[in-house]
């Protein structure tokens, strides 16, 4: 069965990104308990930072599940990733992100790999950059696979990154890699701008999928833009998909609208 689950974002850093709700934990989960998500997804600062939060507490309080963890902050805040040219950034990038999946086996959530993906330049070129990429994806995917869950990558848009634009493209660097516990995270925002048609795309990559990102084309709640539910969610039934569809959007005109238009979209398709 699909469920629905909504993001999450500590990392004041990064306001204005897509997330639909903002700072406080208990007041999030509270919000997301009302518009009846199923699970939440957290971008914070760091593993150490949700150490110090009490979480299983929150998340049993409001009867939630903790879906995935991003670890996007080791690029906002840090300005790591997995492909820079120095080997001891890649490592840092490599540790930061791995330190995320244990915190997210805890809980037996999966942790994703966007923007930490990083992108090629002067000094790696694609080829050097895909290699370095498929590497760590390995390892860190090896790592997830003690707590039972996948890794989640997440192929960008265009102008996020320069690397892997499409899911066709993203998977077939994972049939590239030793590790099979790597699956993709298709963000319906990105796959606007990238694929020739969404739901095809998805068909397509149906078995390798993991997690959804569901947001409309302008990265507004799902509903308030002019995406076509109809054939996504007519394609998610024909695979089989059971994952979560995860709102990834902005805050607009507020979160609670956000949320409420959200949900509104996932009961009338899903
Ligand atoms: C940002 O565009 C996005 O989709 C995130 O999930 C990637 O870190
Ligand atoms: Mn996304």
């Amino acid at each position: 069965m699909i469920q629905a689950c909504v993001t999450i974002s500590l990392v004041e850093q990064a306001r204005g990104g897509p997330f639909v709700f903002w700072g406080d934990l208990e007041i999030a989960f509270r919000a997301a308990k009302q518009a009846r998500f199923d699970a939440v997804e957290i971008f914070a600062p760091s593993a150490e930072s949700l150490a110090q939060l009490p979480l299983s507490g929150l998340l049993e309080a409001e009867g939630l599940k903790l879906a995935a963890l991003g670890t996007g902050a080791g690029w906002v805040l840090h300005r790591r990733h997995l492909v820079s040219p120095q080997a001891a950034e890649r490592r840092e990038a490599e540790a930061f992100i791995r330190a995320i999946i244990d915190k997210a086996g805890e809980f037996g959530a999966m942790a994703i790999i966007g923007s930490m993906q990083g992108h090629f330049g002067a000094e790696v070129d694609r080829t050097a950059a895909l290699a370095y990429l498929a590497g760590s994806l390995d390892r860190l995917g090896e790592h997830a696979g003690q707590y039972g869950v996948p890794l989640l990558f997440e192929p960008l848009n265009r102008y996020e990154t320069n690397l892997l634009h499409t899911l066709g493209d993203a998977g077939d660097l994972l049939d590239s890699m030793a590790s099979d516990n790597v699956r993709l995270l298709a963000d319906l925002f990105h796959m606007n701008i990238e694929e020739q048609d969404i739901a095809s795309a998805l068909t397509a990559a149906a078995a390798k999928i993991g997690h959804i990102h569901f947001v409309d084309s302008n990265r507004h709640a799902a509903g308030l833009g002019h995406l076509e539910y109809e054939p996504i969610a007519a394609a998610l039934k024909q695979i089989g998909y059971s994952g979560y569809l995860s709102a990834e959007a902005l805050p607009l005109p507020n979160s609670e609208q956000a949320a409420l238009e959200t949900m509104a979209t996932f009961r009338k398709y899903f």
